[in-house]
């Protein structure tokens, strides 16, 4: 069974995420979602509108996702890879190159982010329609 990962923040959840998910899990069989906590969003600099368990379930639900499991930091990328016995770690191209190390855990995927579509394009758009 080929074990894939995925980390990320995932508010708002949007057809680019779903995309991302999608082809992440055809490159193989099961897939993991390493879910960043709402904790580990503010180090991020990142506000979400959803919770951590909201944005839990909405993962649960979809039907290309296998498994939704904490992003608490930076650095649990290896931990995770080795205790999930995962052969295939997949992010989106914005993040090429900057994972480049787990290449020595696995198998490292930069996939094309989907134009157009973001989180935080989402909420700008929204907050124009209120003016
Ligand atoms: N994504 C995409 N296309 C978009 C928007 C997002 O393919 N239009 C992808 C991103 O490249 C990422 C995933 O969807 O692989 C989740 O996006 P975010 O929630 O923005 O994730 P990010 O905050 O980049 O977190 O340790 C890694 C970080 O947790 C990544």
């Amino acid at each position: 069974m080929i074990k894939v990962i995925t980390y990320g923040t995932f508010d708002l959840l949007h057809y680019g995420h779903i995309n991302l998910l999608k082809r992440a899990k055809e490159l193989g069989d099961y897939l993991i979602v390493a879910l960043s906590t709402n904790e580990f969003n503010l180090v991020k600099g990142k506000k979400c509108y959803f919770s951590y368990e909201q944005r839990k379930k909405l993962l649960e639900a979809i039907r290309y996702v296998d498994l939704v499991i904490p992003e608490e930091n930076w650095e649990q990328k290896i931990n995770d890879i080795l205790q999930l016995k995962v052969d295939i770690f997949v992010m989106g191209n914005d993040w090429k190159n900057k994972f480049n190390y787990l290449n020595d855990y696995c198998k490292v995927v930069y996939l094309e982010r989907t134009p157009e579509i973001s989180t935080s394009k989402i909420k700008f758009d929204l907050k124009l329609d209120e003016k």
